[in-house]
């Protein structure tokens, strides 16, 4: 059984959407990112940046103790391998794959998350940081738009590295962005939005965070982070 700690963010997406494709056992634990669920002590232990996703594998394929791990992009690979599912096995397939794995973990999610920082969240508009951050996040999807000119999926078969994608850009308009720019890519984004065990994940989401928007008491949580609130 796969414990996952989750809030119903876009790097909790990526792993509801592994496990519902997989279809393994899981059970979700709510963590509410907005009412500081992250600082409790039980999922620092796990999770000791503060962040959602991580996961508690109960039953470890070497069978030793539970394994727990924290960052989106290693828990999709950990779940890949331990299933054997979503990552190639072949040395040039599974490179490609965590070449993109990296390269959302890395680009795509940390720029598009300042962008809904800035466009969204912050309390003053700042025009630079936003056009920063809108560019950067219209450059990202014009690799992934070119990337998919000629192949289905991010790299190769459907595979964990369309997971880790994928939720980043469900939110592109609030990113500034029109899918009609990038047809490739919006090819891409209704192939893997029809997929049930998609449609699955968002839809738990829903039931699991029925007040998604960000309140002040949830900001001041969230934003302004510093030494302080890992030294708790
Ligand atoms: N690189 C991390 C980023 C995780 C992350 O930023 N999680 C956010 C939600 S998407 C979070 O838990 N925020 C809580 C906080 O900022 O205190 C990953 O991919 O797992």
């Amino acid at each position: 059984m796969i414990h996952l700690h989750y809030w119903t963010t876009p790097n909790g997406h990526k792993i509801t959407i592994f496990l519902e494709e997989a279809a393994i056992p899981y059970r979700i634990v709510p963590v509410n990112i907005g009412a500081g669920e992250q600082f409790k002590p039980e999922f620092l232990r796990i999770s000791p940046n503060n962040r959602i996703p991580a996961i508690i594998d109960d039953a470890p394929a070497d069978g030793g103790a539970p394994v727990s791990l924290f960052e989106s992009g290693a828990i999709l690979l950990y779940l890949a391998d331990k299933t054997g599912q979503f990552i190639p096995n072949d040395l040039r397939g599974r490179a490609d794959v965590l070449q993109w794995l990296f390269w959302q973990m890395g680009g795509l999610g940390p720029m598009a998350g300042q962008n809904h920082h800035f466009s969204q969240y912050a309390p003053e508009k700042l025009p630079y940081a936003i056009d920063r951050y809108v560019k950067e996040t219209n450059r990202l999807y014009a690799v992934l738009d070119k990337r998919l000119a000629d192949r289905e999926f991010v790299a190769g078969a459907y595979s964990i590295a369309d997971m880790a994608s994928y939720p980043w850009v469900v939110p592109h308009e609030r990113q500034g962005q029109r899918l009609d720019d990038f047809p490739n890519l919006k090819r891409w984004f209704e192939t893997v939005r029809a997929r049930p065990a998609v449609e699955r994940a968002y839809a738990l989401a829903k039931k699991i965070n029925t007040q998604p928007t960000i309140t002040n008491a949830a900001r001041s949580i969230l934003f302004g982070q510093t030494s302080a609130a890992v030294a708790r």
